[in-house]
């Protein structure tokens, strides 16, 4: 009996699949184009019911429509374009004409380029970054959080798997808050459309590539989210998935052909062994499986050998520089991509945005797992990732273990200064984003068990070792939980909706110890950004002694010295050992309590704290 029901879906799914019908022109992606840019070649996805039968032409200066290509799902048509290189922006009519047939038409624009010098400015280790997860931190419009004929139309500020109506408007209208804590950049989880019937909050199960999701508003709203910022000298890092779309995707529905997602048998997911990568003893089988395996069952993994796939994702990263004028990319997922396509990916934006920066996670365990991704290592790899930076995972164990774990010669604060020490793998380590925290971890201050000391320890660190810091929205404010079930770490920012009883946003809403978080990050945040020596100023760490580690971040014009005691009791240092660092200074001044020390030849660290200090003559 069982066995019949599901014959009689599977039948109905097919049908619908075969049978549902889709406008004679469905849709054209890219809906538009530029003229001027470095790469001539476009290629258009046309979506359309039997599409593929009818004839293309188009008639425009300095336009050349190159080939007509056709694909297994006759839906579908990819043609390709030349632009020359002068050609003036304007329209023109691309006619579909097909013997006793209606001609169909689509006005196709070209634009002018916004050459404006404050946009696709590029994220570095002079940024600090601040990630938001746009549906709980802020919502600033009632009337998109639901949103009738999508999947998903629960709202439920109760429940962590329910969207809970956060927007764009609401981080627009957050902007002041987020400058006075000393954030220069800002991180989203992914804004795309997810018409998902589940959990769609999360923004990583994609269901159109050019579509911000109308419950965070709309294309045009961010931009203008970006313009903000641009005008208040911030900048933008969008957050891109490569390895998957959402199962309800349009193209996914209708596929072009069947190898646009890796097919398997029977449903495989990804291994998420990083190690098959790089291990030279590693079974093709096992590659396979974790490159070729799916993330989840709603999330089918795409794939990257197929040209039409690859021309389909790397022009929808270059629309949305142009388009929105974005800053940055955070590459969500990294390690499943094919890893030749992500290197081609990488040379083909660094070719159209010399200074557009870009970083992935990789989640993994060891440094060398995590260098083996990066630009500039080709070993066992024999071609280039053309990946500036990761999201240092690594330098997270460190931290973790040098507030939280026992003195050893391997362990406790010793672990952070071997990871940085490790640095060498990297051809350019200051291009790490390190953090204490995000989206998918424990938070951090709950990690540290709670404890106020450990927790400004941390972010001392953070905000004065190398690479570009971010922090997580809500850990200056001391926002906690376990990532078990991930939903835990996403509560909402009080004070983002009209309803809530206390407002964060504000001194007089905060707690007098969230207003000591909320102001050491602020102190330190804006020490950071306006001292470059606390930027691109070198780095040397002295190696631990006694559980206490020591470095320096210099340059030319200021020396920063921190001290971080990981002891349970206070220490008095004898400063002679750095005297390469500390020649010719005599006094100091600490950073966070504004004081100042008169003499540095010995210094007293509280139990568990960093100190950082500004070397003075
Ligand atoms: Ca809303
Ligand atoms: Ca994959």
């Amino acid at each position: 009996m069982k066995v019949k029901i599901s014959s009689i879906l599977f039948f109905l799914l097919i049908s619908v699949s075969v049978f549902a019908q889709i406008p004679a022109l469905e849709r054209v992606e890219p809906s538009f184009w530029w003229v001027g840019m470095n790469n001539p070649k476009l290629q258009l996805v046309v979506h359309g019911n039997q599409i593929a039968s009818r004839e293309v032409s188009l008639n425009y200066e300095g336009v050349k429509l190159v080939k007509i290509n056709r694909v297994e799902n006759p839906n579908y048509l990819f043609l390709d374009l030349e632009i020359n290189p002068g050609t003036t922006p304007g329209k023109f009519e691309i006619a579909f004409t097909k013997k006793n047939a209606k001609k169909l038409s689509y006005s196709y624009q070209l634009k002018a380029r916004d050459k404006s010098p404050n946009r696709i400015l590029g994220v570095t280790n002079k940024d600090f970054v601040y990630l938001i997860m746009p549906d709980r931190f802020a919502n600033g419009d009632k009337k998109n959080d639901i949103v009738k004929g999508m999947e998903e139309t629960t709202l439920n500020r109760d429940s962590m798997y329910y969207r809970h109506g956060g927007d764009i408007q609401g981080i627009i209208n957050h902007l002041d808050y987020l400058q006075e804590l000393g954030v220069t950049t800002l991180w989203l989880n992914p804004v795309l459309e997810n018409n998902q019937p589940k959990t769609s909050y999360h923004g990583y199960a994609v269901t159109d590539n050019y579509k911000i999701d109308p419950r965070f508003g709309t294309n045009a709203l961010y931009k203008k989210l970006i313009d903000d910022c641009h005008l208040k000298g911030m900048k933008v890092i969008k957050d891109l998935v490569h390895n998957h779309l959402g199962s309800e995707h349009w193209i996914i529905k209708d596929m072009p052909s069947k190898d646009w997602v890796h097919q398997w048998p029977t449903y495989t997911k990804s291994s998420f062994k990083d190690q098959v990568l790089f291990d030279p003893y590693a079974a093709a089988n096992d590659k396979k499986q974790m490159t070729d395996g799916w993330f989840d069952h709603h999330m089918p993994d795409v794939n990257q050998n197929n040209e039409f796939v690859k021309n389909y994702f790397t022009q929808s990263h270059i629309w949305w520089i142009e388009y929105a004028g974005i800053d940055g990319f955070r590459l969500d997922t990294y390690a499943y991509n094919d890893p030749v396509y992500m290197a081609e990916w990488g040379k083909a934006i660094k070719a159209e945005y010399p200074r557009f920066t870009f970083f992935a996670e990789t989640w993994v365990r060891g440094v060398p797992n995590q260098a083996f991704f990066t630009q500039g290592n080709t070993i066992n790899r024999g071609f280039d990732t053309e990946l500036p930076g990761v999201t240092d995972f690594q330098a997270l164990w460190g931290i973790n273990e040098a507030l939280n774990g026992k003195q050893g010669w391997d362990d406790g604060v010793n672990r952070l200064y071997t990871t940085i020490a490790s640095d060498f793998v990297y051809q350019d380590a200051t291009r790490n984003v390190v953090f204490l925290d995000n989206h998918d971890l424990s938070r951090f201050y709950s990690v540290v068990g709670e404890d106020f000391t450990k927790y400004k320890s941390g972010i001392a660190w953070l905000l004065t070792t190398r690479g570009i810091p971010q922090l997580y929205y809500g850990t200056e404010l001391l926002m906690k939980n376990f990532s078990n079930p991930d939903g835990l770490v996403r509560d909402d920012f009080k004070g983002g909706w009209a309803e809530d009883k206390v407002n964060k946003f504000t001194a007089s809403g905060r707690t007098e110890k969230e207003n000591e978080a909320f102001n050491f990050v602020k102190t330190l945040a804006n020490y950071r950004k306006n001292n470059e020596v606390l930027q691109t100023g070198k780095l040397m760490q002295y190696v631990p002694e006694n559980g206490i580690y020591v470095y320096f971040r210099y340059n030319a014009d200021k020396t920063v010295m921190i001290i971080m005691n990981s002891n349970d009791k206070e220490e008095i240092l004898n400063t002679s050992r750095f005297e390469e660092r500390t020649a010719g200074f005599t006094q100091a001044l600490n950073i966070t309590s504004a004081t100042k020390i008169n003499s540095l030849k010995t210094l007293t660290i509280p139990a568990k704290t960093t100190l950082v200090l500004e070397l003075q003559k």
